[in-house]
């Protein structure tokens, strides 16, 4: 059985989804998400970093959302929701996974860890307008390339867009944009909001 160490409101709901779009069984572990449980040892021997989610499926522990969201699609989707490995199309499947994470994610983290995780005095004012600023160009360009699309690769729905719906909806919380400054790329995450799958994650 498929076990997800899940947080509301967390990245965990990406894995959530995946597993409610290839109806795959699995079990929802729900975590103390407060500092003082992730700084825990029992904590950090589940993530290295003291973060959420963790998966496990039998004797595999998995770390990091993207990952977990890739083995379940290997390991479980049988072709479903990625292109063929190899294909120009996974090259810009995998091009927009680790765009969404690593590059348009990241300032969006330090601006949360900057104006709501931290205590008070551990905030740097500076670190969240900078982090705007590396966080504007690439929400541009996802609005960009989203013009007269509704999926990031090709005509169908992917992990891709699982994960750039997490970062979008981040991007949304801290208020970075709205209809009017981004409008295909809230058109297209009110799209992926809309679905069962999503929906039915949300309520985990
Ligand atoms: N790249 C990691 C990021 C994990 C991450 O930042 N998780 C957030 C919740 S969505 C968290 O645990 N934040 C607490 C912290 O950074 O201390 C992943 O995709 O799993």
């Amino acid at each position: 059985m498929i076990r997800i160490y899940h947080a509301p409101r967390t990245r965990s709901v990406r894995v959530i989804w995946l597993c409610e779009e290839l109806a795959i069984p699995y079990e929802v572990v729900t975590i103390d998400f407060s500092r003082e449980y992730r700084a825990s040892d029992e904590w950090r021997a589940m993530h290295p970093q003291g973060k959420v989610p963790v998966m496990e499926d039998g004797d595999i522990t998995i770390f990091e959302s993207c990952a977990m969201i890739q083995y379940l699609l290997d390991r479980y989707g049988g072709g479903r929701l990625q292109p063929q490995a190899g294909s120009e199309a996974a090259a810009h499947y995998q091009q927009w996974c680790w765009f969404a994470e690593s590059s348009f994610a990241r300032p969006l983290g330090d601006m949360i860890h900057h104006s709501r995780l931290r205590p008070e005095h551990e905030r740097i004012p500076g670190v969240v307008e900078d982090a705007r600023l590396r966080a504007e160009p690439c929400l541009a360009a996802t609005d960009q390339h989203l013009v007269n699309r509704n999926y990031l690769v090709g005509d169908s729905f992917s992990g891709a867009d699982i994960i750039m719906a997490w970062t979008l909806f981040l991007a949304k919380m801290l208020e970075l944009f709205d209809e009017e400054s981004a409008p295909n790329a809230w058109r297209y995450l009110a799209n992926l909001e809309a679905r069962p799958a999503y929906q039915s994650a949300l309520q985990a």
